[in-house]
């Protein structure tokens, strides 16, 4: 009997708080052991994957990204049909050394049943209908307040499904809690634990700003932008610290995208509360430039950058968010994959189209579009970016993106790097040390790059990608490194290019609570917040 099944030798091992030299070895799906070297005895009967002096990593955990998901038709940015089921985005994340990602089941105001197990169990069924290359959970959207649902449900989340995070937004009018909801739920995901993600944009200002913008016939893609100033960020990040602070509740804000809104943060994390933030690549790689970066600024096809919060006006932002990255106001780093096919009626062009009623007088193209007609279209009728749905593609380029701009440049470390992409999001969201940890039983799920010295730089095709999504945002861009390796429990499901997972491999997992976004040990005058809420 080998005692080993897999070993990768010669690797530089990154785990988030070191850096050594040593082998893994793998049995049966997990890390069993870890060691400067391996004997002749140990090695035999293993297949041997040699790192060549590169680094290794546990596999990216990327806690943010939507597949299969309902999305509401409406103004302000949502609707339209997410490109990727869980077969192309689990292919797409595994190529781009993620291990395991989390989705969102979505509660949905139209539905007339309010319950969110059956949300959940829908939703199931959709990663259930493809299956998944890797290993994947879910956060559950909730939209509504209803106290009987939250009551009765939410402990059953917690222990039927293993969701132990939930997502609310302050904006889009089809999904937004006003103050008072937002405490009433907040309030049963503090009683049971559950970590609260909040995607904090004013809507009312951006309401406000859009009917603005388009009395003055600002109506392309690139207002999107315009309508969502930092301030709209700022605003909101400044409120739901207030009213988390106001009982007592861990949060966690989700594709922060502004220096501003990262300031409040951090701010609020000084004064100890326990205040958690996100980030994502398009804040660091995409400005207000490139929202106008397709043929005349006008044109719908810079709709393929749209996405809420807006990539930043110019590069200052970024600057201050990679200090963010380095120093811990940010915890994790996350794609926010949110696809939409772009030469599709249903992808980006959708509200548009299906909201040609509100735009007066012109018959409808039937199907596709190209990029001329739809910028026509969109010229000669009203509200235009504010139907177009929000969202871009990244979840295969989130890691190489970060380790070529941020790693190799050395505004963050390798460790860091580890912390953010892996480690601190299962910490965060219930998976820790199954996964983002290269420790003895720990799962082995590993990605190894190529290294440094005898990587090529390429320039970035979408036909290089695996996802169902028709465009990149990062088309051109140059990548100085990519996962060579990707190990999932213990098998290789990426190498040197090419796929050798299966589909339905990945399982789903009932996650834990979190190991930081925790209340514990920060009781405070009960005179000034409300403790007394709890006793
Ligand atoms: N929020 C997300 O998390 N993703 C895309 C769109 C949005 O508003
Ligand atoms: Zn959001
Ligand atoms: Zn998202």
């Amino acid at each position: 009997m080998p005692k080993f099944d897999t070993v990768v030798i010669n690797g530089v091992l990154v785990s988030a708080s070191d850096v050594s030299s040593n082998c893994i070895g793998i049995k049966d799906g997990k890390i069993t052991v870890l060691a400067e070297r391996f004997s002749d005895d140990d090695l035999r009967g293993a297949e041997v994957i040699d790192a060549e002096g590169a680094y290794v990593m546990p596999g990216g955990v990327d806690g943010h990204v939507h597949l299969c998901q309902d999305l509401q038709t409406g103004p302000h940015g949502l609707g339209g049909r997410c490109a990727d089921d869980f077969l192309t985005g689990s292919r797409s994340a595994m190529c781009g050394g993620t291990t395991t990602i989390i989705t969102f089941a979505t509660q949905t105001r139209s539905e007339p049943d309010r319950s969110l197990l059956g949300v959940v169990g829908r939703y199931k069924a959709r990663a259930d209908a493809t299956g998944s290359y890797i290993d994947y959970g879910f956060h559950v959207i909730i939209v509504r307040d209803d106290g009987d649902v939250l009551e009765e449900e939410m402990p059953r989340l917690v222990s039927e499904w293993g969701i132990t995070s939930c997502k609310l937004f302050l904006t889009y009018e089809t999904q937004r809690l006003s103050d008072k909801q937002l405490l009433n739920v907040m309030y049963e995901a503090r009683k049971n634990r559950i970590t609260t993600m909040i995607h904090a944009e004013n809507g009312d200002a951006i309401e406000w700003l859009t009917d603005k913008l388009e009395e003055r016939n600002k109506i392309a893609p690139y207002y999107h932008a315009w309508s969502r100033p930092p301030a709209v960020e700022g605003e909101a990040t400044n409120r739901a610290i207030a009213l988390a602070e106001l009982i007592q509740n861990p949060i966690l804000f989700v594709h922060i995208g502004s220096a501003l809104a990262m300031k409040n943060v951090r701010k609020a994390q000084t004064r100890g509360l326990p205040v958690y933030a996100e980030t994502c690549p398009q804040y660091f790689n995409l400005t207000w430039n490139d929202l106008k970066k397709f043929h005349d600024p006008s044109c719908f096809e810079n709709s393929k950058m749209i996405c809420s919060p807006p990539p930043p006006p110019d590069a200052s932002d970024a600057d201050e968010l990679y200090l963010g990255l380095h120093n811990g106001t940010f915890t994790i780093f996350s794609s926010d994959h949110c696809p939409f096919r772009y030469d599709d009626p249903h992808g980006k062009p959708t509200g548009v189209l299906e909201h040609a009623e509100s735009m007066t007088g012109e018959p409808e193209p039937e199907s596709c579009l190209d990029g001329h007609a739809l910028c026509d279209l969109v010229s000669r009728k009203t509200g235009a970016f504010k139907f177009i749905p929000n969202g871009i593609p990244g979840v295969e380029t989130r890691l190489p993106l970060l380790y070529t701009t941020a790693l190799q440049t050395g505004r963050i470390s390798p460790q860091k790097f580890v912390e953010l992409t892996s480690t601190n999001p299962a910490k965060l969201y219930g998976l820790y040390p199954r996964k983002g940890s290269l420790m003895p039983g720990a799962d082995a799920d590993i990605i190894i790059w190529h290294p440094d010295h005898s990587f090529v730089p390429f320039s970035l095709t979408n036909d290089r990608l695996h996802h169902n999504v028709d465009y990149t945002p990062y088309e051109g861009q140059q990548f100085t490194n990519w996962p060579r390796y990707t190990l999932s429990r213990g098998q290789v499901v990426y190498r040197n290019g090419q796929i050798t997972g299966k589909v339905g491999y990945g399982q789903y997992l009932k996650r834990g609570q979190s190991q930081l976004a925790t209340a514990q040990g920060r009781k405070q005058d009960p005179r000034r917040v409300a403790d007394w809420l709890y006793e």
